[in-house]
């Protein structure tokens, strides 16, 4: 008994402290999410929600930025709140204004003290990786592929759809239907030497940043040493609109009153701060060159641009074929982004700029582009029997051509498919009807039934969703009756969520669910990977 009482608090100190592992933690979370997507800041609001419910201490409330919108505005109207509540409640004295330092040391690296061999020249990790490949390939150790085949999909209208062929022969590179290839891709060369310019820079220098904290894992912001050619190039993303971190540091380098207080007012966060920057940076869509070609005083020193601005990322397409029918080839079907902005500049994707200037051309070697694979959750059901409903307008179709290959292929081979209903849209039949030979040789065989929407070949526009709710009893017949499979890939934005609403409208009008039961329905169907969607913004 006396054992008992005399352990007994131990056993309950040890059970709170089992309980509740993080009892002297304490916490804050900002979440970086996008409103588009259907789960926005899911991790961080379940990350600030378990943290507390382990024990530890909140400090400040969650903040959640929306990159939909302006994440940066979302960040510093978070933090300038949050210092408040963190200084008050440690008793700490506010420095006041932030000192601005840099974090990574120039050090330029005179010809005769570099042996070209170390210099990097658009590798993303390990040097010399792109001139010797080594296999796995990923994201630090990208394929570099040959673009066999670069061709025009659209036959009119103005913009321009790319079906593009890589050839993945001898990578070992695997890929099924639904996967995402991921393109590293090169900034335009006239834009570099624009930069080059407005800095007073040599492009041709080879120099390093070195993180100025030495504990840090993150020796450098990108591979060092590099020229400055190679860092514009390949390792800085030039056309973004740069954020207001950025904008402040620029004020420094201004000799004009004038650009220094239109700099300084953009990278506060006032309302007149913010609607200035949404003006001149979001609307006009200025990027770096764009602002130091409007503000003629600034003139940044070229290495410090390149430790502000982000990293260049590589861009992931939904691949377009099946490996059943291409195991050697991965097929990109790709918009071209190109812009007219406010101020009349003409505004250009990086990677599918680069795509379109890279064809194959007859006695030339053919183009080649560093690439990986990436695996996804978009998949065909595993029984070929199982029916299908997808939804793909514009370059929402790019998975949805693998799953036509995967199945028809497989129907060939003689085995039982199930039904394959597409949904696709286009602007206007004649121009923008990509792959129509290939989806009508599918229709005339059996192997898809196709729901088609022109948008603006007749007064009214019709889109993809009209079309489905049109036909919400095959919808629900196919997703509540026959087991079937519903995918939808293309804009996050509209399209997704208005598919979204038509499906559940299905639920509850042709499967009698109310509200709620049609909702719980539908997420029963996304657990089970029988709603998969593949949408980007
Ligand atoms: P960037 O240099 O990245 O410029 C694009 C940016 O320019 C936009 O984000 C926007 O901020 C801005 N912009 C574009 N148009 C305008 C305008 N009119 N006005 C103002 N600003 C504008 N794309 C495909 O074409 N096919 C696919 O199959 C495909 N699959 C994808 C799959 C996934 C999982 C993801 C995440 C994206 C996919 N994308 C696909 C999009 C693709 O990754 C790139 O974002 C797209 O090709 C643009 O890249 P870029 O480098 O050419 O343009
Ligand atoms: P629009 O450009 O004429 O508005 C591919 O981009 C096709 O999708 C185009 O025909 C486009 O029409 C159409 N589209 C635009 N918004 C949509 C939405 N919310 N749902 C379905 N299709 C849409």
């Amino acid at each position: 008994m006396n054992l008992i009482f005399n352990t007994l608090p131990k056993v309950i100190n040890y059970r709170r402290q089992f309980a509740s592992p993080l009892l002297k933690l304490k916490h804050m979370v900002f979440g970086l999410g996008n409103k588009t997507y259907e789960h926005y800041n899911a991790v961080a609001i379940y990350l600030d929600k378990r943290l507390e419910e382990l024990g530890a201490t909140r400090v400040y409330e969650l903040g959640m930025g929306d990159d939909d919108a302006n994440i940066e505005d979302d960040f510093i109207t978070w933090k300038d709140k949050f210092w408040p509540a963190v200084c008050e409640k440690y008793n700490i004295e506010s420095a006041g204004e932030e000192e601005l330092t840099r974090q990574f040391r120039h050090v330029l690296h005179p010809p005769d003290e570099v042996s070209p061999n170390s210099v990097f020249t658009g590798e993303i990790a390990k040097l010399h990786s792109l001139q010797v490949q080594r296999p796995p390939y990923d994201s630090k150790n990208p394929f570099l592929a040959q673009i066999t085949v670069n061709r025009e999909l659209h036959r009119g209208g103005d913009r321009s759809c790319l079906h593009v062929e890589l050839d993945i022969s001898d990578s070992k590179m695997r890929y099924e239907a639904g996967d995402h290839v991921a393109v590293y891709p090169i900034n335009d060369m006239d834009l570099v030497e624009r930069l080059g310019q407005l800095t007073n820079a040599n492009l041709d220098e080879i120099f390093s940043l070195i993180n100025t904290d030495q504990e840090s894992s993150k020796k450098h912001p990108f591979p060092c040493p590099t020229s400055y050619r190679t860092a514009l190039s390949h390792y800085v993303e030039i056309t973004a609109l740069p954020r207001t971190h950025i904008l402040r540091e620029l004020v420094e380098y201004c000799s004009n009153e004038e650009d220094k207080k239109k700099l300084l007012l953009m990278a506060t966060n006032t309302q007149e701060g913010k609607s200035l920057y949404q003006s001149f940076v979001v609307d006009a869509c200025r990027n770096i060159v764009h602002i130091l070609e409007d503000l003629p005083s600034c003139k940044p020193p070229l290495d410090h641009i390149c430790e502000l601005l982000p990293r260049l990322q590589p861009r992931y397409y939904s691949i377009s074929s099946s490996p059943k029918l291409h195991p050697e080839t991965v097929h990109i079907t790709a918009v071209v982004v190109k812009y007219k902005t406010p101020t009349g500049r003409i505004n250009k994707g990086v990677a599918t700029t680069w795509l379109a200037q890279h064809k194959p051309e007859p006695g030339k070697p053919l183009p080649r582009v560093p690439v990986y694979i990436r695996k996804s959750q978009f998949r065909l059901p595993m029984q070929t029997q199982t029916p299908i409903i997808m939804v793909g307008p514009g370059t929402g179709l790019a998975p949805f051509r693998g799953f036509l290959q995967d199945r028809a292929f497989v129907r060939a081979s003689g085995k039982e498919v199930g039904e394959n209903i597409l949904y696709f849209g286009c602007r206007h039949r004649d121009e923008d009807y990509i792959y129509q030979e290939e989806l009508e040789e599918y229709e005339k065989n059996g192997d898809v039934k196709l729901n088609l929407a022109f948008s603006r070949d007749q007064a009214n526009k019709v889109y993809v969703t009209h079309l489905l709710e049109n036909n919400m009893d095959e919808l629900w017949d196919v997703i509540g009756n026959r087991n079937g499979n519903f995918y939808i890939c293309g804009d996050a934005k509209n399209m997704a969520v208005d598919v979204r609403n038509i499906v559940l409208k299905a639920i509850k009008e042709k499967g009698g669910r109310t509200e709620t039961e049609a909702v719980q329905f539908l997420k029963k169907l996304e657990s089970v990977k029988k709603y998969s969607s593949d949408v980007w913004s």
